[in-house]
């Protein structure tokens, strides 16, 4: 299990790190955080939605979670630096002691299990979205309709569609009247203002089903961290070139620690394909923590190899060829990091690889094994600039 504190570091999932930024969770550097409130009923999945993903607790250990007490922050460091702020189960918007406005997102958890405290639920949800929004506007709005798969797949769409056609109507119903004090400069006796709130809140605030025991709650976060992420439409456009110039199918750029992804090509994308690479990365680095002893022992000179050793441990190249091959170009790139690398013929005419970017990043592309065999140079070649690329990016952020 990850260390329980708030804080995970990279070297958490056994990356040799270095970290972008001092991350010592006492506060010094929260201001460049962006940070994401998490509310919702008792008992809804708000710590289980936060520790699962982002201190990587098992889901088996989620019934064992004690109530929380207190507002919680986690820090998470991501390709946006992230605070994550876990509420208790009484929680009021006074008790922050920072304003509303500091928040870049509110995530509102909602367990689908429970139809008898929905409405209350969604009016809740509803009153702080208003709240926030007359602080900042611009602030964004999720809500995880969680523990789903509970429910039977019929039953489980309804209450989807229900859920998100009553909280439209409770935003349309919303006597925002109430909150006039709130926001002086508004007039709400001014229906155009009224009709402007209600059609921004209504467009901007995001239903995704959500649950610990499966990829849906990695995929919720990562749209709510790409809706943190200024510099997207870069990163997806670099993956855009990469994967053309590539020949290849689909290029992930994955959050390692979390298995959340951050950007994709946006090309011939499915949700079942995002869930089935997640998988397999998920897949994949349980094994890297089943060979992370064995590694550790022989870097502390076993054999004197020390981080080559490492290195080589940590590769599995599912081809098995070129285990003593020349280095790659990623080694003299930064030869202090032992880079994972990987790369795995799933089907006869599937191929998988897998490159590690930073101790935080990695991608995963898609492509025809054909392609790969014929062009596995210029696929590491054109790699190098894609590297880059995000590397600049994430500095002049
Ligand atoms: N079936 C199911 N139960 C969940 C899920 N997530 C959390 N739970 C259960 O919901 C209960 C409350 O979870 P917790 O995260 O402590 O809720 P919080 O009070 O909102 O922080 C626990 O008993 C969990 O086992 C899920 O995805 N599916
Ligand atoms: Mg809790």
């Amino acid at each position: 299990m990850a260390p329980n504190g708030t804080t995970p570091t990279a070297t958490a999932s056994g990356e040799s790190s270095k970290p972008r930024t001092v991350a010592s969770g006492k506060g010094s550097d929260d201001a460049h955080r962006q940070k994401i409130l998490v509310v919702g009923w008792r008992k809804a999945g708000k710590t289980s939605c936060i520790k699962t993903v982002f201190q990587q607790v098992p889901a088996r250990e989620v019934p064992y979670f004690g109530v929380t007490q207190k507002i919680e922050r986690v820090n998470y460091d991501s390709i946006v630096p992230l605070q994550i702020w876990d509420t208790p189960s009484n929680f009021e918007l006074d008790q922050l002691d920072v304003p509303l406005s500091t928040f870049s997102t509110i995530v509102y958890v909602l367990d689908m299990q429970q139809d008898d405290s929905y409405h209350e639920s969604i009016l809740k949800f509803v009153h702080l979205m208003v709240r926030a929004y007359l602080v900042n506007p611009n602030l964004r709005f999720s809500m995880f309709i969680h523990k789903a798969e509970v429910l039977s797949e019929d039953y489980r769409g309804e209450n989807y569609a229900e859920i998100q056609r009553a909280t439209s109507e409770e935003i349309e119903d919303f006597p925002y009247k109430t909150l006039q004090t709130f926001a002086p400069n508004l007039d709400f006796d001014d229906p155009s203002t009224i009709s402007m709130i209600i059609n921004q809140l209504i467009s901007d605030v995001k239903f995704s089903m959500t649950s610990v025991h499966d990829v849906s709650l990695r995929d919720a976060w990562s749209k709510v961290i790409q809706g943190s992420m200024e510099m997207l439409a870069a990163v997806e456009s670099l993956l855009l070139d990469f994967t053309s110039h590539s020949s290849a199918d689909n290029s992930f750029l994955f959050d390692i620690r979390s298995g959340v992804i951050l950007a994709t090509d946006n090309r011939h994308r499915t949700d079942d394909l995002s869930e089935q690479v997640t998988e397999y990365l998920s897949s994949f680095l349980q094994f890297r923590e089943l060979y992370k002893p064995l590694t550790l022992q022989k870097a502390n000179g076993v054999n004197g190899r020390g981080d080559k050793q490492a290195e080589t441990n940590a590769q599995e190249d599912g081809e098995g060829e070129e285990e003593d091959g020349p280095r790659g170009w990623w080694d003299e790139e930064d030869p202090d990091e032992p880079w994972m690398t990987q790369s795995t013929r799933l089907l006869p005419n599937t191929t998988l690889s897998l490159w590690q970017f930073t101790p935080y990043l990695a991608l995963v592309v898609l492509l025809r094994t054909e392609t790969w065999q014929a062009r596995r140079g210029t696929i590491e070649y054109n790699l190098t600039f894609l590297r880059q690329g995000v590397r600049e990016i994430l500095q002049v952020m």
